[in-house]
């Protein structure tokens, strides 16, 4: 197999603790790059990412974003300017260090029989550490909810850790998409699956964050429970 070439989105909101490690981890992958989707983080995120581009010339850019923030809207932004790079693969990851850019190889590679590769949580080898039971059990049922309701045929359908084959990726209709937030993850699998997209799960240990907040919100859980339902009403509008 030929190496394959990579770039591994990055949305960040307050992640200024988090980010140089994130990098100086992808950074070890040959062929790997960066782009940072930052929402105007009040912490200064953005400028440390600047910074980051400077330290990393040609591997590391960042996108300023100044529209409505929003996880789903910071992907549309990143994902229309990553498809038209010359990269076999565009990943999706979180900044937190959740999602170990050692995993990063073995997501990459599984692209060559998979549209999706899904970095999973919920197949055998894939483990959490550091969740409440609280969180596993949210997740647990987020996912069986989500799965009964759309029939997407992943185990983790809500993992951040993606990697897609650019062409796979680059004809997902992004302009007709419903979510604004988090539930854009869901949205994603949803649509490529009804594409006849080859969908892959490779198992990770996800680890929750040491610094920094988590963004999840009673507003992010309200449209999660709501974007299954909305998904199959408005599933013939879609090309
Ligand atoms: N650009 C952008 N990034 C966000 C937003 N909300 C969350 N993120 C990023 O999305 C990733 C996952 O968020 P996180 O708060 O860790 O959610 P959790 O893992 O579900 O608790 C992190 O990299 C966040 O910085 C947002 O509104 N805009
Ligand atoms: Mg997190």
């Amino acid at each position: 197999m030929t190496a394959r070439t990579a770039l591994v989105i990055v949305p960040t909101f307050n992640e200024r603790a988090n980010l140089p490690a994130l990098v100086r981890g992808l950074m070890e992958h040959d062929g790997v790059r960066v782009l940072v989707v930052d929402d105007r983080s009040p912490d200064g995120t953005g400028e440390l990412a600047d910074g980051l581009a400077r330290k990393y010339p040609g591997r590391l850019s960042v996108l300023h974003r100044t529209e409505r923030p929003g996880l789903g809207r910071s992907y549309i932004d990143g994902i229309k300017q990553a498809i038209h790079e010359p990269v076999d693969v565009i990943c999706q990851m979180d900044a937190d260090l959740s999602h170990d850019p050692r995993h990063l190889p073995d997501l990459i590679a599984a692209t060559e029989h998979a549209d999706v590769v899904i970095g999973s949580r919920y197949v055998p080898g894939g483990a959490i550490v550091n969740w409440p039971l609280r969180r596993r059990l949210l997740s647990r049922f987020a996912n069986l909810y989500i799965r009964s309701v759309t029939r997407i045929a992943a185990r983790d359908c809500t993992s951040g850790y993606r990697c897609w084959r650019r062409d796979a990726l680059a004809g997902l209709a992004l302009d007709r998409f419903i979510s604004d937030g988090y539930s854009f993850l869901v949205e994603m699998l949803f649509v490529a699956g009804r594409r006849g997209h080859r969908l892959a799960e490779v198992p990770i240990t996800f680890v929750e964050r040491r610094e920094g907040e988590s963004k999840l919100s009673r507003a992010v859980l309200f449209e999660s429970a709501v974007t299954p339902w909305r998904l199959i009403a408005t599933r013939h509008r879609r090309p």
